[in-house]
């Protein structure tokens, strides 16, 4: 481990997915009375879940929202150093825009994390291996937050599904950038900037990300390290931002909708259904990359990450310019100079470290099965979580400037057609588009709906531990 990092101060949510655990929930707080919740906030900051613990048998974490902060006490002056996005939160009209979020997907019609929904201070982020050690594991944090002036405001459950899948059946979490300086192998194409994804270190630019400070003279201030001035301390370092939107699924409008696409003369043809959804995502249900496996999923290739898409697949023949993972990492294809192109994607990445949530259509997640699903009850989707140091730079450029944009490099009319609001806001009867090059000649599917509807929402301040313990002494 490099002795630069201070591996024991980070939160384990930053440097790992806790894939082992496959129980989680999120608990989202309300604090009621400061004095108490800080006193509860000091009690459990042994138990909080380090990035030096190796394979821990539970995890527990803890992030808070501007609101969160305020309500805990930290003093105006604190506050506003930071970062405008933390500030601003997600449902300002500016904010809808910027990342999307009308229609169905605007906060008024959120579940939580909205104007007309309770206040969210706190999220507690709870692992287990098994649902009954995370149901004890919950009850007894729970008896903590009763007495302790907090509120249990909603539980978000989550769901394991077969093959680490999301709910469209295609196998999740396979591309992560490696945070420089961990001591991981990995290409340096791959290796990010620490200071992309921890405060306290440079990042892509060979910068200090800005961290948030507090006043020496606010609680036991000699628990962080000094500040950028004289008579401030650094409360930002070891700890990070954490985005998280609660992203519903319409997994039969989804293969619904590839399987009409793909249909002729009547004629279901999976193959062609299931390439076209794969496309669209950049990768085969299995996992392997589309750009390297064109013609079908290659089991031995479920967890690539190797591919680059200039040199061998420039107009997105095999992987279109449009799908899901060239948008949200478009590598080498930004710039004519790869190494340019691959330092400037390398400036807007971020750690996701979300969990799906609801039942399954079908325990399988074969796109046929779903198809003929009958009487499926239940919401689902994913409980969308990424960690990077600069929102602004990071999440919301990815889904502002990538996601979302209609003039994506070669493009014009089309947005991501996985997770774009495909609905304009000005015209909600438009629907999306993707096209998908052929030799020659280009496929263009037309009339895509929404199949990701955002349902709630929040940034997060993930502190570092001693800033944890400095919080509670405010
Ligand atoms: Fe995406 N999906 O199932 O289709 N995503 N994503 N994502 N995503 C990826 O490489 C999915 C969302 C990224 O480096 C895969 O792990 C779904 C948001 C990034 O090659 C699959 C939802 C944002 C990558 C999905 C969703 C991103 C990525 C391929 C919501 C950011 C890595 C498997 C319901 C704003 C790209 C893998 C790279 C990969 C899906 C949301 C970003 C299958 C269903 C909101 C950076």
């Amino acid at each position: 481990m490099n002795n630069d990092i201070d591996i024991e101060d980070i939160q384990g949510l930053i440097t790992k997915g806790y894939s082992d655990l496959a129980a989680c929930k999120f608990l989202l707080l309300a604090i009621k009375d400061k004095a108490a919740a800080k006193k509860w906030l000091r009690s459990i900051v042994p138990e909080v879940t380090r990035s030096n613990q190796k394979q821990p048998q539970a995890a527990l974490n803890i992030a808070f929202t501007y609101d969160g902060l305020e309500a805990l006490g930290l003093p105006a002056t604190s506050l506003d150093t930071f970062p405008l996005e933390l500030q601003d939160g997600m449902i300002t009209p500016h904010k809808q825009l910027f990342l999307g979020d009308h229609g169905e997907s605007a906060p008024g019609n959120w579940e939580w994390g909205a104007q007309h929904t309770d206040a969210i201070h706190i999220l507690v982020a709870l692992y287990a291996a098994t649902e009954q050690d995370l149901a004890s594991l919950c009850s007894s944090y729970r008896a903590g937050f009763k007495g302790n002036g907090i509120r249990e405001v909603r539980e978000l459950a989550t769901a394991g599904l077969t093959k680490r899948k999301e709910h469209f059946g295609f196998h999740d979490g396979i591309a992560q950038p490696t945070i420089a300086g961990l001591n991981r192998k990995d290409v340096p194409e791959n290796t990010v900037a620490t200071g992309e994804f921890i405060l306290g270190y440079k990042n892509s630019y060979n910068q200090f990300t800005l961290s948030p400070a507090v006043s020496e003279q606010v609680g036991e201030s000699n628990l962080l390290p000094k500040g950028n001035a004289p008579d401030l301390r650094d409360l930002g370092r070891n700890g990070s931002y954490l985005v998280f939107r609660q992203m519903e699924q319409d997994v039969q409008l989804f293969w619904q909708y590839m399987d009409k696409a793909t249909t002729h003369d009547g004629k279901c043809d999976a193959p062609a259904m299931i390439k076209l959804a794969s496309k669209m995502v950049g990768r085969w249900p299995g996992g392997a990359p589309v750009t390297a496996c064109p013609h079908q999923d290659t089991p031995d290739k479920e967890n690539d990450n190797s591919f680059t898409y200039r040199d061998s697949d420039p107009e997105g023949l095999n992987c279109p310019v449009g799908s899901h993972i060239r948008r949200t990492n478009p590598r080498d294809m930004l710039d004519f100079n790869r190494k340019t192109s691959i330092d400037i994607s390398n400036k807007h990445r971020i750690l996701r470290r979300g969990r799906s949530y609801g039942t399954p259509v079908c325990e399988s997640l074969d796109p046929q099965e779903i198809l003929q699903a009958t009487e499926v009850q239940g919401k689902r989707g994913l409980h969308f979580i990424c960690i990077n140091a600069d929102i602004g730079r990071q999440f919301e450029f990815i889904q502002n400037s990538w996601v979302n944009n209609p003039k994506f490099l070669s493009l014009y009319d089309e947005r991501d057609p996985i997770i774009g609001n495909n609905m304009h806001p000005q015209f909600p009867e438009e629907t999306g588009v993707f096209s998908s090059p052929t030799d020659g000649l280009r496929d263009r599917h037309t009339g895509i709906p929404r199949f990701v509807t955002i349902k709630g929402g929040a940034y997060f301040f993930l502190p570092g531990i001693r800033a944890l313990t400095y919080l509670s002494t405010i």
